[in-house]
């Protein structure tokens, strides 16, 4: 298997988390998100994944797009340790919370759209980061009561194991971190990431800790 990944991609932040929580390790090959490189453009990179985004997974001769497409492959192939609950309500309530980021946060604040937003929008830094922490602020918000209802322990988005959902929050709260967003709101979701980002295999998946993160 080779995954095409980018340091500061929180996409692919999610699916590295994964594969270190099962353990399992894989080739990575490096696609420059920069603007100076934009390898994600290049027809080179169309021709692994049409979609033009990170991270995507091959496999033997076929190609994996999506994080969650890729973390539910990784679930299925690698079954220890269960990534999602074992009843289906309970599954579906983990999915849920996962795409609230993946869908309705993360689309929003992705790199193309901030790009667009300045050119040809032409819209200044101080409105780009408004747009990004308004976005966060209507996604953390829904997802702090959902926490506070599903966590079972304080420390985990869904109750007292690792799932997709903690997978997904914690790429999102870093990347709010660095957009110098308001977290105070939000309680839940900060005792939930501080634990989970002590573990190794989240730890261990953060961009500084990439050997190409520059
Ligand atoms: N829904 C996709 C999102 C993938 C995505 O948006 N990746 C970003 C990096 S986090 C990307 O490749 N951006 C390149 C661009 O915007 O041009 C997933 O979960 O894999």
């Amino acid at each position: 298997m080779k995954l095409y990944n980018y340091f500061r991609s929180s996409a692919a932040f999610r699916t590295r988390i994964a594969f270190n929580l099962k353990g399992v390790q894989c080739e990575t090959v490096d696609v420059d998100l920069r603007a100076a490189a934009s390898d994600q453009q290049k027809p080179e990179y169309h021709a692994v994944n049409p979609q033009g985004l990170v991270p995507a997974l091959v496999i033997e001769d076929t190609t994996v797009a999506q994080s969650l497409a890729i973390i539910e492959y990784l679930d299925e192939v690698y079954p220890e340790p269960p990534l999602m609950p074992r009843s289906p309500v309970n599954r579906a309530r983990v999915r849920a919370m996962a795409l609230a980021v993946a869908c309705d946060m993360h689309p929003l604040n992705n790199l193309r759209v901030l790009n667009y937003l300045r050119s040809p929008l032409g819209h200044d830094e101080e409105t780009v980061n408004a747009w990004y922490r308004h976005w966060i602020a209507v996604g953390f918000s829904g997802l702090e009561q959902e926490a506070r209802r599903a966590t079972g322990d304080g420390r985990h988005m869904f109750g007292t194991s690792i799932t997709i959902a903690d997978i997904y929050i914690v790429p999102q709260m870093y990347n709010a971190r660095r957009f110098k967003c308001d977290l105070e709101p939000y309680p839940t979701l900060r005792a939930v990431c501080a634990h989970l980002e002590a573990l190794p295999a989240f730890a261990k998946a953060v961009p500084e800790a990439q050997p190409n993160a520059t």
